[in-house]
């Protein structure tokens, strides 16, 4: 009885932390979540967002997002060749069958292209994402101070 009710108890302190810390949104098979993006500072033109992508059952693909805080948003990769952070902009994202991608910092993430205002720590910027087989979500990306971490080049060529 005793194990039962500590059992109950972390299970309800799991589910408390996720329902305030975490952004998710669902549509049709995928599941989005911990979304978030990065504030900006006056005259930085583009920002990031990162989150969890799930899909449930046969594989699905992010072909495309926007958002009314930016110009164009696009898909980016990212990757080191020699000593150098290479961008790369991607038509789409796979994922793959009962698995899920992580758009993190130095690693894929959306493009906040031609960004109308800053990006404040506390606002959140609406994005809608769009997937091949399970259509159209819009997801609230809460924006975070900026961390330690620098901030990468966004030149692309
Ligand atoms: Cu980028």
């Amino acid at each position: 009885m005793k194990n039962f009710i500590s059992l109950l108890a972390a299970l309800l302190v799991s589910s408390f932390s996720m329902g305030t810390n975490a952004q998710e949104a669902k549509i049709g098979r995928v599941t989005i979540s911990g979304a978030y993006t990065k504030a900006t500072v006056a005259g930085q033109m583009a920002g990031s967002g990162f989150m969890k992508i799930a899909v449930s059952g046969v594989s699905d693909q992010l072909i495309g997002a926007t958002s009314p805080a930016a110009g164009d948003v696009q898909m980016h990769s990212m990757s080191m060749e020699g000593n150098t952070m290479k961008m790369r902009q991607m038509n789409s994202i796979e994922i793959p069958a009962n698995s899920s991608v992580e758009l993190t910092p130095g690693g894929l993430h959306l493009m906040l292209m031609g960004l109308k205002t800053p990006l404040k720590a506390g606002d959140s910027v609406k994005i809608k994402l769009k997937f091949a087989s399970s259509g159209e979500v819009e997801v609230s990306f809460p924006v975070k101070a900026m961390g330690g971490e620098s901030m990468h080049e966004h030149s692309m060529k």
